[in-house]
């Protein structure tokens, strides 16, 4: 990882010599960056919020198939994510077998029953009641693809030591952020779903223990007259906060 070439070197301030086992990685030009002329910068992120806009988390799912190259391309869009130390810690188990999503879903709606009747605090289920969602969880089975994110704490080198990954959660969460988008821009619906606790994920699945469920997303097309709940988005002023130089004072 990281193609860095092992020289010695000696760039360090006043020309002291710096740490000769530090690897000088290799650099290459900014390629693919597109500047907009500011008019069309506006325009773009009009179309862009438009189409973000008509994002919904969808509880309605089709049973109409997707072809897995759709998924396979979204994925790879994930896998660009800002991530730390671009160590990449996530690992996306793909589902479409009917007999694994089943058994997804038996352990979800087990531990969401449990969730809602007692485990979950009156405060927690008092917020979720305008979603109106319960522990029923049939999109489980009857959405084409589960994307069951897992987190990975560290991973193993060839050595079989333990090599820390960082900001795991937050490189994860930049990543499904962007899968979510990916796939809402080809026209597909999807729903973060947080079966909790999600510890079962890794024995359905067979993934290792330094991988943690992160979250399933369910993709699929909408079921026809899927429905949505009302729910309103924060304006600008309540989500962001500019701090600019006071108008007419300058430098
Ligand atoms: N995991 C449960 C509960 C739930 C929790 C939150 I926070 C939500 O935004 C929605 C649901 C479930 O999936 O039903």
């Amino acid at each position: 990882m990281g193609g860095g070439v092992r020289t010695p070197h000696r760039r360090g301030r006043a020309g002291a010599l710096t740490n000769a086992s530090v690897s000088e990685p290799r650099r290459i030009p900014l390629e693919g960056y597109r500047e907009l002329p500011p008019g069309e910068m506006v325009e773009e992120a009009e179309r862009f919020l438009a189409l973000m806009r008509c994002r919904r988390s969808v509880r309605d799912f089709s049973e109409r198939p997707v072809p897995r190259e759709i998924l396979e391309r979204c994925l790879l869009a994930a896998g660009t994510a800002p991530n730390g130390a671009n160590r990449q810690p996530w690992r996306f188990v793909v589902v479409s077998d009917p007999d694994v999503k089943r058994r997804i879903r038996e352990a979800a709606e087990e531990e969401e029953r449990a969730f809602y009747s007692g485990r979950a605090p009156r405060e927690w289920l008092d917020a979720l009641a305008h979603l109106g969602t319960d522990e029923h969880k049939p999109f489980l089975e009857r959405a084409p693809w589960l994307v069951v994110i897992f987190a990975e704490s560290w991973e193993e080198r060839p050595d079989g030591t333990r090599a820390k990954n960082y900001y795991v959660t937050e490189s994860v969460g930049i990543a499904t952020g962007i899968l979510i988008t990916a796939l809402h821009s080809v026209g597909l619906a999807t729903l973060t779903h947080t079966p909790s606790p999600m510890k079962f994920l890794n024995e359905v699945l067979g993934r290792p223990e330094n991988e943690r469920p992160f979250l399933v997303l369910v993709v699929g097309y909408p079921a026809e007259g899927a429905t949505v709940p009302e729910i309103r988005k924060k304006p600008l002023d309540e989500i962001a906060v500019f701090l600019e130089p006071a108008r007419g004072t300058q430098g």
